[in-house]
Protein backbone atom coordinates (compact mmCIF):
# COMPACT_ATOMS: atom_id res chain seq x y z
CA UNK A 1 0.00 0.00 0.00
CA UNK A 2 1.28 3.48 -0.58
CA UNK A 3 2.40 5.31 2.54
CA UNK A 4 0.47 8.40 2.97
CA UNK A 5 1.81 11.82 4.24
CA UNK A 6 -1.42 13.59 5.03
CA UNK A 7 -4.65 13.28 5.85
CA UNK A 8 -8.14 15.89 6.90
CA UNK A 9 -10.49 14.28 9.06
CA UNK A 10 -13.50 14.91 10.73
CA UNK A 11 -13.77 13.72 14.30
CA UNK A 12 -17.10 13.62 16.13
CA UNK A 13 -16.11 13.79 19.70
CA UNK A 14 -18.24 11.06 21.98
CA UNK A 15 -16.17 11.82 25.02
CA UNK A 16 -13.26 13.47 26.19
CA UNK A 17 -10.62 13.24 23.04
CA UNK A 18 -12.47 9.93 22.72
CA UNK A 19 -14.48 10.06 19.18
CA UNK A 20 -14.91 8.56 15.23
CA UNK A 21 -12.92 9.98 13.13
CA UNK A 22 -14.16 9.95 9.42
CA UNK A 23 -11.12 10.09 6.54
CA UNK A 24 -12.38 13.97 4.44
CA UNK A 25 -12.33 14.06 0.70
CA UNK A 26 -13.97 17.39 0.58
CA UNK A 27 -15.92 19.83 2.63
CA UNK A 28 -18.79 20.29 0.14
CA UNK A 29 -20.76 22.43 2.20
CA UNK A 30 -20.63 24.97 5.57
CA UNK A 31 -22.88 27.49 6.96
CA UNK A 32 -24.17 28.62 9.80
CA UNK A 33 -28.04 28.77 9.74
CA UNK A 34 -30.04 30.63 12.08
CA UNK A 35 -29.95 27.51 14.13
CA UNK A 36 -26.70 25.46 13.61
CA UNK A 37 -23.67 25.01 11.82
CA UNK A 38 -24.46 22.66 8.82
CA UNK A 39 -22.03 20.79 7.35
CA UNK A 40 -21.64 18.18 4.26
CA UNK A 41 -18.44 16.38 3.99
CA UNK A 42 -17.55 13.67 1.08
CA UNK A 43 -15.42 11.12 3.68
CA UNK A 44 -13.62 7.68 2.16
CA UNK A 45 -15.54 5.22 4.10
CA UNK A 46 -19.01 6.59 4.87
CA UNK A 47 -20.20 8.34 1.29
CA UNK A 48 -21.09 11.95 1.86
CA UNK A 49 -22.36 13.10 5.75
CA UNK A 50 -24.21 15.15 7.26
CA UNK A 51 -23.12 16.76 10.79
CA UNK A 52 -24.96 19.42 12.50
CA UNK A 53 -22.74 21.46 14.93
CA UNK A 54 -20.81 18.41 14.84
CA UNK A 55 -22.65 15.48 15.33
CA UNK A 56 -23.74 13.26 12.69
CA UNK A 57 -26.99 12.73 11.49
CA UNK A 58 -26.71 10.71 8.58
CA UNK A 59 -24.24 8.79 6.54
CA UNK A 60 -25.31 7.47 3.57
CA UNK A 61 -23.07 4.37 4.08
CA UNK A 62 -25.95 3.54 7.31
CA UNK A 63 -28.58 6.24 7.33
CA UNK A 64 -30.80 3.20 6.28
CA UNK A 65 -30.65 1.49 10.03
CA UNK A 66 -31.99 4.45 11.80
CA UNK A 67 -34.47 5.85 9.11
CA UNK A 68 -35.98 1.81 8.90
CA UNK A 69 -35.93 1.30 12.84
CA UNK A 70 -37.21 4.46 13.89
CA UNK A 71 -40.47 3.83 11.62
CA UNK A 72 -41.41 0.90 10.39
CA UNK A 73 -41.50 -0.89 14.08
CA UNK A 74 -44.59 1.50 14.86
CA UNK A 75 -46.26 1.61 11.24
CA UNK A 76 -46.28 -2.21 11.51
CA UNK A 77 -48.15 -2.57 15.13
CA UNK A 78 -50.76 0.32 14.51
CA UNK A 79 -53.92 -1.22 12.86
CA UNK A 80 -54.45 1.73 10.13
CA UNK A 81 -51.67 4.11 10.51
CA UNK A 82 -53.14 6.73 8.01
CA UNK A 83 -52.25 10.09 9.53
CA UNK A 84 -48.39 10.84 10.33
CA UNK A 85 -46.29 13.79 12.13
CA UNK A 86 -42.80 13.90 11.88
CA UNK A 87 -40.92 15.96 14.06
CA UNK A 88 -37.17 17.05 13.22
CA UNK A 89 -35.98 14.71 10.13
CA UNK A 90 -35.55 17.44 7.60
CA UNK A 91 -33.02 15.26 5.89
CA UNK A 92 -36.02 13.29 4.48
CA UNK A 93 -35.16 9.67 5.75
CA UNK A 94 -38.02 8.84 7.98
CA UNK A 95 -40.51 10.10 5.45
CA UNK A 96 -39.26 8.19 3.27
CA UNK A 97 -39.81 5.25 5.10
CA UNK A 98 -43.32 6.52 6.70
CA UNK A 99 -44.38 6.90 2.84
CA UNK A 100 -43.49 2.88 1.99
CA UNK A 101 -46.48 1.86 4.26
CA UNK A 102 -50.02 2.58 1.71
CA UNK A 103 -52.51 2.90 3.71
CA UNK A 104 -50.61 6.06 5.05
CA UNK A 105 -52.80 8.77 3.80
CA UNK A 106 -51.23 12.12 5.26
CA UNK A 107 -47.68 13.08 6.27
CA UNK A 108 -46.58 16.60 8.67
CA UNK A 109 -42.89 16.95 8.64
CA UNK A 110 -42.34 19.91 10.81
CA UNK A 111 -38.69 20.89 10.90
CA UNK A 112 -36.91 24.07 12.47
CA UNK A 113 -34.33 24.88 10.02
CA UNK A 114 -35.19 25.32 6.49
CA UNK A 115 -31.08 25.12 5.42
CA UNK A 116 -31.51 21.49 6.74
CA UNK A 117 -34.40 20.94 3.81
CA UNK A 118 -32.19 22.73 1.25
CA UNK A 119 -28.82 20.73 1.77
CA UNK A 120 -31.18 17.55 1.81
CA UNK A 121 -32.89 18.08 -1.65
CA UNK A 122 -28.94 18.96 -3.13
CA UNK A 123 -26.79 16.41 -1.27
CA UNK A 124 -29.01 14.23 -0.39
CA UNK A 125 -31.51 13.08 -3.12
CA UNK A 126 -31.83 9.65 -2.01
CA UNK A 127 -32.73 10.16 1.47
CA UNK A 128 -35.07 13.21 0.47
CA UNK A 129 -36.38 11.19 -1.95
CA UNK A 130 -40.00 11.16 -0.82
CA UNK A 131 -40.29 15.33 -0.38
CA UNK A 132 -42.45 15.07 -3.58
CA UNK A 133 -44.69 12.89 -2.71
CA UNK A 134 -48.29 13.87 -2.61
CA UNK A 135 -49.12 12.50 0.82
CA UNK A 136 -46.83 14.94 2.13
CA UNK A 137 -47.05 18.29 3.47
CA UNK A 138 -43.55 20.08 4.91
CA UNK A 139 -43.86 22.76 7.80
CA UNK A 140 -40.53 24.86 8.26
CA UNK A 141 -41.67 25.75 12.15
CA UNK A 142 -40.99 24.85 15.77
CA UNK A 143 -42.02 21.52 15.99
CA UNK A 144 -43.07 22.16 19.60
CA UNK A 145 -45.04 25.22 18.57
CA UNK A 146 -46.26 23.04 15.72
CA UNK A 147 -47.46 20.06 18.01
CA UNK A 148 -49.36 22.77 20.65
CA UNK A 149 -51.16 23.93 17.81
CA UNK A 150 -52.53 20.82 16.51
CA UNK A 151 -56.19 19.30 17.60
CA UNK A 152 -56.65 16.52 19.42
CA UNK A 153 -56.68 13.01 17.97
CA UNK A 154 -54.94 14.22 14.76
CA UNK A 155 -52.26 11.96 14.68
CA UNK A 156 -52.13 7.86 14.71
CA UNK A 157 -48.18 7.82 14.82
CA UNK A 158 -45.76 10.82 16.16
CA UNK A 159 -41.49 10.20 15.23
CA UNK A 160 -39.47 12.26 17.34
CA UNK A 161 -36.32 12.41 14.83
CA UNK A 162 -34.43 14.97 16.91
CA UNK A 163 -30.75 15.84 17.09
CA UNK A 164 -29.13 15.18 20.85
CA UNK A 165 -31.22 17.04 23.69
CA UNK A 166 -29.32 19.51 23.87
CA UNK A 167 -29.54 22.90 22.57
CA UNK A 168 -32.57 23.36 20.15
CA UNK A 169 -33.82 19.98 20.42
CA UNK A 170 -33.89 20.26 24.24
CA UNK A 171 -37.81 20.93 24.74
CA UNK A 172 -38.12 17.39 22.53
CA UNK A 173 -37.42 15.62 25.73
CA UNK A 174 -39.79 17.83 27.65
CA UNK A 175 -42.93 16.72 29.97
CA UNK A 176 -45.07 19.22 28.30
CA UNK A 177 -44.11 18.04 24.78
CA UNK A 178 -45.05 14.18 25.43
CA UNK A 179 -48.23 15.25 27.38
CA UNK A 180 -49.29 17.44 23.87
CA UNK A 181 -48.10 14.86 21.65
CA UNK A 182 -50.36 12.01 23.39
CA UNK A 183 -53.25 14.95 23.22
CA UNK A 184 -52.90 14.97 19.70
CA UNK A 185 -52.58 11.00 19.08
CA UNK A 186 -55.66 8.91 18.12
CA UNK A 187 -56.92 6.26 20.57
CA UNK A 188 -54.42 3.76 19.23
CA UNK A 189 -51.60 6.29 18.58
CA UNK A 190 -47.87 5.36 19.31
CA UNK A 191 -45.14 8.04 19.61
CA UNK A 192 -41.38 7.07 19.35
CA UNK A 193 -38.87 9.09 19.50
CA UNK A 194 -34.73 9.00 18.99
CA UNK A 195 -33.37 8.36 22.70
CA UNK A 196 -29.81 8.85 22.54
CA UNK A 197 -27.00 5.76 22.80
CA UNK A 198 -27.21 3.76 26.34
CA UNK A 199 -23.66 3.41 26.43
CA UNK A 200 -23.26 7.27 26.63
CA UNK A 201 -23.06 8.90 30.17
CA UNK A 202 -23.70 12.20 28.97
CA UNK A 203 -27.68 11.56 28.31
CA UNK A 204 -28.43 9.04 30.66
CA UNK A 205 -30.78 11.28 33.03
CA UNK A 206 -31.93 13.01 30.02
CA UNK A 207 -33.27 9.76 28.77
CA UNK A 208 -34.51 8.10 31.94
CA UNK A 209 -36.44 11.25 32.87
CA UNK A 210 -38.01 11.42 29.41
CA UNK A 211 -38.90 7.63 29.57
CA UNK A 212 -40.05 8.38 32.54
CA UNK A 213 -42.12 11.14 31.27
CA UNK A 214 -43.58 8.56 28.81
CA UNK A 215 -44.60 6.55 31.29
CA UNK A 216 -46.91 8.59 33.04
CA UNK A 217 -48.94 9.47 29.92
CA UNK A 218 -48.75 6.44 27.64
CA UNK A 219 -49.64 2.77 29.11
CA UNK A 220 -47.06 0.66 27.30
CA UNK A 221 -43.84 2.01 27.01
CA UNK A 222 -40.70 0.02 25.50
CA UNK A 223 -37.32 0.97 24.37
CA UNK A 224 -35.67 -0.65 21.96
CA UNK A 225 -32.27 -0.78 20.07
CA UNK A 226 -30.57 -0.84 16.63
CA UNK A 227 -26.42 -1.28 15.88
CA UNK A 228 -25.48 2.49 14.11
CA UNK A 229 -22.01 2.21 13.44
CA UNK A 230 -21.77 5.91 12.48
CA UNK A 231 -23.33 7.03 15.89
CA UNK A 232 -21.72 7.61 19.50
CA UNK A 233 -21.00 3.98 20.78
CA UNK A 234 -22.46 2.38 17.68
CA UNK A 235 -25.79 0.90 19.86
CA UNK A 236 -28.49 3.37 19.60
CA UNK A 237 -31.60 2.89 21.61
CA UNK A 238 -35.81 4.32 20.45
CA UNK A 239 -38.43 4.53 22.72
CA UNK A 240 -41.80 3.86 21.66
CA UNK A 241 -44.71 5.06 24.14
CA UNK A 242 -48.19 3.19 22.91
CA UNK A 243 -51.72 3.93 24.00
CA UNK A 244 -53.17 0.46 23.35
CA UNK A 245 -50.87 -1.48 21.23
CA UNK A 246 -47.89 -3.98 22.50
CA UNK A 247 -44.95 -3.65 19.64
CA UNK A 248 -44.36 -7.51 20.81
CA UNK A 249 -47.63 -9.28 21.91
CA UNK A 250 -49.43 -7.53 19.11
CA UNK A 251 -47.24 -7.91 16.61
CA UNK A 252 -48.25 -10.00 13.51
CA UNK A 253 -45.59 -11.25 11.40
CA UNK A 254 -47.99 -12.46 8.44
CA UNK A 255 -48.72 -8.53 7.62
CA UNK A 256 -44.75 -7.43 7.42
CA UNK A 257 -44.37 -10.52 5.19
CA UNK A 258 -46.94 -9.49 2.75
CA UNK A 259 -46.08 -5.78 3.09
CA UNK A 260 -41.99 -6.52 2.34
CA UNK A 261 -43.39 -8.58 -0.85
CA UNK A 262 -45.04 -5.17 -2.11
CA UNK A 263 -42.07 -3.15 -1.79
CA UNK A 264 -40.57 -1.40 -4.77
CA UNK A 265 -37.09 -1.42 -3.15
CA UNK A 266 -36.09 -4.09 -0.69
CA UNK A 267 -35.73 -3.05 3.29
CA UNK A 268 -31.98 -3.34 4.38
CA UNK A 269 -32.57 -3.75 8.25
CA UNK A 270 -35.67 -4.09 9.58
CA UNK A 271 -37.96 -7.17 8.96
CA UNK A 272 -40.02 -9.81 11.09
CA UNK A 273 -37.43 -11.29 13.26
CA UNK A 274 -35.44 -7.58 13.70
CA UNK A 275 -38.94 -6.54 15.07
CA UNK A 276 -38.77 -8.73 17.96
CA UNK A 277 -35.13 -8.90 18.84
CA UNK A 278 -34.97 -5.17 18.41
CA UNK A 279 -37.30 -4.41 21.83
CA UNK A 280 -34.90 -7.56 23.58
CA UNK A 281 -32.66 -5.70 25.94
CA UNK A 282 -29.52 -5.97 27.10
CA UNK A 283 -29.46 -6.49 30.99
CA UNK A 284 -27.58 -3.07 31.25
CA UNK A 285 -29.87 -1.01 29.06
CA UNK A 286 -33.06 -2.70 30.83
CA UNK A 287 -31.95 -1.70 33.86
CA UNK A 288 -31.12 1.37 32.41
CA UNK A 289 -34.59 2.33 30.94
CA UNK A 290 -37.27 -0.04 32.19
CA UNK A 291 -36.55 0.82 35.89
CA UNK A 292 -38.92 -1.66 37.16
N1 LIG B 1 -31.02 12.22 14.30
C1 LIG B 1 -29.84 12.30 15.06
C2 LIG B 1 -29.63 11.31 16.10
C3 LIG B 1 -28.61 11.81 17.05
C4 LIG B 1 -27.21 11.64 16.56
N2 LIG B 1 -26.32 12.10 17.59
C5 LIG B 1 -25.02 12.26 17.45
N3 LIG B 1 -24.41 11.98 16.34
N4 LIG B 1 -24.32 12.72 18.46
C6 LIG B 1 -30.70 11.99 12.97
C7 LIG B 1 -31.60 12.58 12.00
C8 LIG B 1 -31.76 11.65 10.87
N5 LIG B 1 -32.97 11.84 10.20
Amino acid sequence: MQQKYWQITFKELWEGETGLSFGVQDLLFSKQSAYQKVQVWQTDAFGKILTLDGLVMITERDEFVYHEMISHPALNVLKEPRRVLVVGGGDGGTVREVLRHPEVEHVDLVEIDDMVLEVARTYFPHVCSGFDDPRLTIHVRDGVEFVHQSPASTYDLIIVDSTDPIGIAEGLFDKAFYQQCAHILTEQGILVAQTESPFDNLFHEVIQRATSFLRTLFPIVRPYIAFIPSYPMGLWSFTMGSKQLDPVADFEEERVKNWEQQLEKPLRYYNSAIHRAAFALPSFVHELLVQE
